[in-house]
C-alpha cells in the first residue's frame, strides 16, 4: 500500500531520476503542490514563477500557449528549477504515433526533451507512444506521466481506458513514472509480476471555495484528493493565479496539501 508510505520511503523504490528526485523534493519542501501557470507571455510565467517557486515542487507549464516564447523562456525556467528547488513538467499531452511524438518531444521551436524533467501523454494511439517518447525521454533522465482519467466533465478515459493505461505503464517502469488521474488505480488489477510497485498520481481539478468553472472543468478539494482518493501531487492553475495574492494562495494550497498527506501517512 505505497499512499501508506511516505515521500521519503517511497523514493527508495524508484530507479528513474526524476520520479525518485520528485519524493525527495517533496519531502525536503514539505510540499506535494505543483502549480500550473497557464498565462500566455514570457514575462508572466516567469514573474509568477520566482513568486511562488519556494512553495512548490512541480511547475507545470503549457510551453505552447506563450506567445513569445524564445530559447531564453526554457534558460530562465531551468535557472529557476535551481534556485528554487523543484521539477518542471510540460503538459503537453502528447497523442500521436510514437516516430511522430519523439520528434514533437525533441525538436521544433520547443525542444521539451531539453529542459522538462516531466511530460505526459494519452494512451490513444496505443503502447508506441510511450516506446516513442521513451527514446528521447530516457537517455535524458527523463520521465513520463500517462492520462489515465481526466477531470472534466464527460470525459472518455474511464473504465478499461484507465486500466490498459495501468497496464501500459507497468510494461514501461523504467520511463513511465505514474499517471494524471483522479484516484489510485494499482489495487484494480492485480500485479502479476508481484514486485512492489510504486507509481506517482499527479491530480490536477484542484482548487478550494469553487466546484468548476463553466467549461466542464470539475473542483476538488486537497483533502480529497490526497486524503480520500490517495493521490500524491495536487495540480492548481487557477485557484494560485487567478485571483488574490499569489504567495498566499501558493501557501495555502501547500499547507492543504501537506496536512492531507501528513493524516494519510499518519505523520
Ligand atoms: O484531467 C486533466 C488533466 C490536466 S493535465 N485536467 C486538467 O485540468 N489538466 C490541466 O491542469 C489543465 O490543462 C490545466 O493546465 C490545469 C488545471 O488548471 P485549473 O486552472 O483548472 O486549476
Amino acid at each position: 500500500m505505497s499512499q501508506l508510505k511516505t515521500y521519503a520511503e517511497r523514493a527508495a523504490l524508484h530507479k528513474n531520476p526524476s520520479a525518485k528526485r520528485l519524493f525527495e523534493l517533496m519531502e525536503r519542501k514539505q510540499s506535494n503542490l505543483s502549480a500550473s501557470v497557464d498565462v500566455t507571455t514570457k514575462a508572466e510565467l516567469l514573474r509568477i514563477t520566482e513568486a511562488i517557486g519556494p512553495y512548490i515542487v512541480v511547475l507545470k507549464t503549457h510551453i505552447d500557449i506563450l506567445s513569445d516564447f524564445d530559447a531564453d523562456t526554457a534558460v530562465q525556467l531551468t535557472r529557476l528549477a535551481d534556485k528554487h528547488d523543484f521539477l518542471i513538467f510540460e503538459d503537453r499531452k502528447f497523442a500521436d504515433i510514437g516516430n511522430t511524438v519523439k520528434l514533437q518531444y525533441s525538436s521544433g521551436v520547443h525542444k521539451i526533451a531539453s529542459w522538462a524533467h516531466i511530460t505526459n501523454a494519452h494512451i490513444v494511439p496505443g503502447e508506441g507512444i510511450v516506446k516513442g517518447l521513451a527514446e528521447v525521454g530516457v537517455p535524458l533522465q527523463r520521465c513520463l506521466l500517462l492520462l489515465a482519467e481526466m477531470s472534466s466533465k464527460g470525459s472518455l478515459a474511464t473504465g478499461e481506458y484507465t486500466l490498459e493505461a495501468l497496464r501500459i505503464a507497468r510494461r514501461n517502469k523504467d520511463f513511465c513514472v505514474g499517471f494524471i488521474g483522479q484516484r489510485r488505480l494499482e489495487g484494480l488489477i492485480p500485479n502479476e509480476t508481484g514486485e512492489e510497485e510504486d507509481f506517482i498520481y499527479m491530480t490536477p481539478g484542484v482548487q478550494l471555495g469553487s466546484k468548476g468553472d463553466g467549461l466542464g472543468q470539475q473542483y476538488r478539494t486537497p483533502r480529497e484528493v490526497v486524503l480520500e482518493c490517495g493521490c500524491d501531487v495536487i495540480i492548481v492553475g487557477r485557484g494560485i493565479y487567478g485571483s488574490g495574492d499569489l504567495v498566499e494562495n501558493a501557501k495555502v494550497y501547500q499547507k492543504a496539501g501537506w496536512d492531507a498527506y501528513l493524516e494519510r501517512v499518519g505523520r
